[in-house]
């Protein structure tokens, strides 16, 4: 099954304040060049409901809730992180196998706790919504399906709040009528590509000549473009690496631009991520910063060492150089700071071995 987070920053932004869930809720990442200058991160269904959507720009977004009650906040990544391990943590706990693809989504196998019948799959993906939602009160669409390109494209069909199963004897009819742009891998220049060979629908993908498909797009391609039309995938459920990078984050008791006031913060910042990965005996060799200053705009600075350290001192002093740079080239005064490791190694027996385990960096 792939469990989807409903509208995830907008949802976790009603979590902490529920007198704004019966209003147009917009999550905004600010540019900081202008007041409105920017993008719409997400909404809620409130929101989309006057035609707001991810991706559009804040001042259009603004036009479109004119003379509403609509409610426009800024991007909380670490709110939103923090929320999302926890319900991370729940679904993997309800499954053979997991592996999350993104903040708020996840691929669960169920095969065996299911001994593959879809009635106790949507029996468990029931379960999986009502511990969701009761233990940490967001709700989530869930689609249940014999492979992980048919659930996606089943949980993509009912939201918010959606539970769609496919058995496998059903798969070809439900893939058949929908516009191929549902497939992953069919962009909108595909898209317009499939169009002009009167390509459509998914079904039109399926029964389009093989050998025509692979004069115009390539025998890969068109291998997968084919298969996937008729839902045919057989991509494991994998669990991903561990955590790219660990940050804090923290608001300062008061803007500033004063380096001893800021690095008094960053260092129990600093001290509590060392805590953290002290434990797990990992090492890193990145090291950064990010500013949020007064008008919302995000920045970082990063700094990567010759050679793996676990070093408290080492860390603090890094990002007091970060901060010292950055208020040096910048006049931004901070209202919130945060401090990040990255690029991990696991020591062992204090050897330091440097097969680093983790190449992507999420930033
Ligand atoms: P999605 O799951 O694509 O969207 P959503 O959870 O907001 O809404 P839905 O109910 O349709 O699942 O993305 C998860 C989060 O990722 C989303 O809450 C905000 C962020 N995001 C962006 O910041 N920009 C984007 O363009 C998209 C698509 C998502
Ligand atoms: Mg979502």
């Amino acid at each position: 099954m792939l469990v989807d987070l409903d509208y995830f920053f907008a949802q976790c932004e009603e979590l902490r304040n529920p007198s704004i869930r019966d209003k147009p809720v917009v999550v905004c990442v600010y540019s900081g060049r202008t007041e409105d200058s920017g993008a719409v991160s997400t909404a809620n269904y409130v929101a989309r409901a006057y035609g707001v959507k991810s991706g559009i720009p804040i001042f259009l977004a603004k036009k479109k809730l004119e003379n509403t009650n609509a409610v426009f906040l800024p991007v909380d990544y670490e709110f939103y992180e923090e929320i999302s391990g926890k319900v991370m943590n729940i679904l993997k706990s309800l499954a053979d196998h997991f592996e999350q693809v993104g903040i708020d989504e996840a691929y669960l196998d169920v095969t065996q706790k299911t001994g593959g019948s879809f009635e106790e799959g949507r029996k468990l993906a029931e379960r999986v919504r009502s511990e969701v939602l009761r233990q940490e009160r967001l709700t989530c669409s869930i689609g249940v399906a014999p492979n992980k390109l048919v659930a996606k494209i089943s949980a993509d069909t009912k939201k918010p709040d959606g539970l769609t199963v496919v058995t496998p004897d059903q798969v070809t009819v439900f893939l058949g009528p929908l516009p191929v742009s549902r497939l992953i891998g069919v962009g909108a220049k595909t898209r317009e590509r499939m169009q002009v060979l009167g390509i459509n629908t998914i079904f039109d993908l399926s029964s389009y000549d093989m050998q025509k498909l692979i004069a115009f797009f390539g025998k890969t391609l068109a291998t997968y473009f084919h298969n996937a039309s008729l839902g045919i995938d057989d991509e494991p459920v994998e669990e991903r690496g561990e955590a790219t990078s660990i940050s804090r984050i923290a608001t300062l008791k008061h803007d500033s631009r004063e380096l001893s006031f800021i690095v008094e913060r960053t260092d129990q910042l600093c001290g509590e991520i060392h805590a953290t990965i002290a434990k797990d005996g990992l090492a890193f060799k990145t090291v950064g910063i990010i500013v949020i200053a007064t008008d919302m705009s995000i920045h970082t600075r990063s700094k990567t060492f010759e050679n793996p350290t676990d070093n408290l001192e080492a860390f603090k002093e890094a990002v007091k150089e970060l901060l010292e740079r950055f208020l040096d080239q910048t006049d931004f005064e901070a209202r919130r700071v945060g401090v990040k490791v990255a690029s991990f190694v696991r020591q062992e027996k204090n050897q330091t071995q440097l097969t680093s385990f983790i190449n992507e960096n999420k930033d």
